[in-house]
């Protein structure tokens, strides 16, 4: 049996973990230990991207959606959240203002809301307005979408796609993603990436995942051929089945991170703003983040995901709220040449 530090020398000597020692260091719960597998991540982060730390936009621009998932506060039938879906004045005008502001990138989000998805001509319609404002790449997280739509955001100039799995094992997916075929949503990021976007795979945590489970998919998510991997932990919503589940904290999310980045050094990894707003935001740099997510304008009505309201009004979630974070960590924000540079990198793996 490994030592925790044997395995940490193999990752920094450049080797690629197993499942095993994956599974061994997730099971990590000595504040001393899981600090030594932090400090690993963050010298593997530098490795590959010195100390610049990208920053990302995030325009919810319809909280409609057609499915039921368990965890999801906009889930079909929760009578709780504002529902609202921007026309695409709004959406330009939103990222205009979060590129004004310093992001690298602007990520279209949507619930799996029917007006878009089945007229995927108002979504291109969006992309190609965001990216004639703001100059800049464009992620689309609009759910599970088919083939050709795939086919027609690559053609409108998008980069991303991001769809996440949320978890690797078939059974735990059901009782996630209700009624949402496992494949069909596995294919269609292979697809995806197959016609030259970028795939941002993702794990949700604290809601019935094993270490085991966790450890089997970070293994096989490279399969798909990721540029970014994230990993968020479960926040209970109010008006959902799972409204009064308990959750166990952050640390397993920071140790997906750190595991996340010794797996794939030299990918993007999201210190998500999403699930424990600026506070949290710290240590999920320390742990080997280099991505913060969820920026949002204040004072729109834009809402989070997991976090629909913290942190916006006040403007905390903002590039310039960031700034004292990166700094207490020895980092700072990448500029837009760094970020182009990373995606023309990735583009060029096939
Ligand atoms: N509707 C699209 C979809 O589901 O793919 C796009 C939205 S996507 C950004 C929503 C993601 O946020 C989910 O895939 C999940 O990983 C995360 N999420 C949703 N509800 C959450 C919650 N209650 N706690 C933590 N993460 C959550
Ligand atoms: C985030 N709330 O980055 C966003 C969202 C969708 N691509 C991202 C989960 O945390
Ligand atoms: Fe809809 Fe996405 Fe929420 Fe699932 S996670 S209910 S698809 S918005």
């Amino acid at each position: 049996m490994k030592t925790t530090k044997e395995i940490l020398n193999k990752s920094l000597e450049g080797r690629r973990l197993d499942r095993d020692e994956v599974v061994l260091l997730l099971n990590q719960r000595e504040p001393e230990v899981v600090n030594e597998i932090f400090t690993a991540a963050r010298t593997l982060r530098g490795r590959y991207f010195g100390n610049h730390i990208f920053a990302y936009g995030f325009v919810y621009f319809s909280t409609y959606c057609r499915n039921e998932c368990s965890f999801c506060f906009y889930r079909k039938s929760n009578t709780e959240p504002p529902r609202y879906r921007k026309t695409t004045e709004e959406i330009t005008a939103l990222s205009k203002a979060l590129a004004d502001s310093g992001v690298h990138l602007i990520d279209l989000t949507m619930g799996e809301d029917n007006a878009f998805l089945k007229k995927p001509q108002r979504l291109i319609e969006v992309v190609d307005r965001v990216k004639t404002a703001t100059g800049l790449p464009v992620m689309i997280s609009p759910g599970q979408v088919s083939e050709a739509t795939i086919d027609a955001l690559k053609k409108a100039g998008v980069t991303w796609y991001a769809l996440y799995q949320e978890t690797y094992d078939r059974a735990l997916y059901k009782k996630m993603r209700l009624k949402q075929d496992y494949d069909a949503r596995m294919n269609i990021k292979k697809y995806a990436r197959s016609r030259g976007l970028l795939v941002e795979e993702g794990l949700l945590t604290g809601i019935g995942d094993t270490v085991e489970s966790r450890a089997d998919a970070m293994m096989a998510m490279g399969d798909i051929g990721v540029s970014q991997v994230r990993t968020m932990t479960f926040v209970p919503q109010r008006g959902t089945p799972l409204e009064k589940r308990r959750t166990g904290g952050s640390v397993n999310e920071l140790l997906n991170i750190s595991v996340m980045r010794l797996l794939y050094p030299d990918k993007l990894i999201p210190a998500s703003l999403d699930v424990e707003g600026l506070v949290g935001l710290k240590e999920r740099l320390m742990a080997g983040a280099n991505v913060i997510t969820s920026l949002i304008p204040p004072k729109t009505g834009l809402a989070g995901v997991s976090q629909s309201e913290l942190d916006i009004d006040d403007g905390s979630r903002s590039v310039d709220g960031v700034l004292p974070e990166l700094e207490k960590c020895g980092l700072r924000l990448a500029t837009r040449d760094e970020y182009q540079a990373y995606i023309d990198r990735e583009m060029a793996v096939s």
